[in-house]
């Protein structure tokens, strides 16, 4: 029996956490969660840091092997739970999807700085800074060409979810 368990930051203001859980929860895993309250406390730091080697959220804890870093969970899921297709199966939609997930992952500085994510409230048109706009162009276009590409059989960028 293996024992899957999901560390993250506060849902409402952690996109890295809330992402995780979201895939987790989709794909139907089974997991623990252990949710650490970040930035409002001393101690959140060396909570995080008793469970991931880089200080940050998430993190993926499956039996003894920890895996951090988004992308790397992601495909340590997509190994582990091959038959749950965390990718799309379709190869060149996959490299397009892994392609964007990259670009998520090391892009879009201006926007994540100037406005970070709160579900919670809405600010219009605070945090629009330089170089915003275009990220949030950038943005729009990845989610229109994956719609025209690949969304045809369902709701999601890639059409159904899995
Ligand atoms: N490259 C990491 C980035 C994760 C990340 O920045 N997590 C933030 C959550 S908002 C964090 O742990 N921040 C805590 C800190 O920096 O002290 C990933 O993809 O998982």
């Amino acid at each position: 029996m293996t024992q899957l368990t999901l560390v993250i930051g506060n849902k409402n203001y952690s996109s890295w956490s809330l992402r995780f859980w979201l895939l987790m929860k989709q794909l139907g895993l089974k997991f623990n969660e252990i949710r650490i309250s970040l930035y409002n406390n001393l101690d959140y730091a060396s909570k995080i840091r008793q469970y991931s080697p880089s200080g940050k959220v998430p993190v993926l804890l499956h039996d003894t092997q920890t895996v951090w870093d988004s992308l790397v969970i992601c495909e340590y899921l997509a190994e582990t739970f091959p038959a749950l297709q965390c990718w799309p199966e379709d190869k060149v939609a996959r490299a397009f999807a892994r392609s964007i997930s990259a670009e998520m992952h090391s892009g879009f500085q201006n926007l994540r700085q100037n406005m970070p994510m709160n579900c919670r409230t809405k600010y219009p048109g605070k945090g629009l800074a330089p170089g915003v706009q275009q990220d949030i162009d950038r943005i729009t276009n990845i989610w229109q060409e994956s719609r025209q590409e690949f969304g045809n059989g369902g709701n999601f960028l890639f059409g159904n979810f899995a």
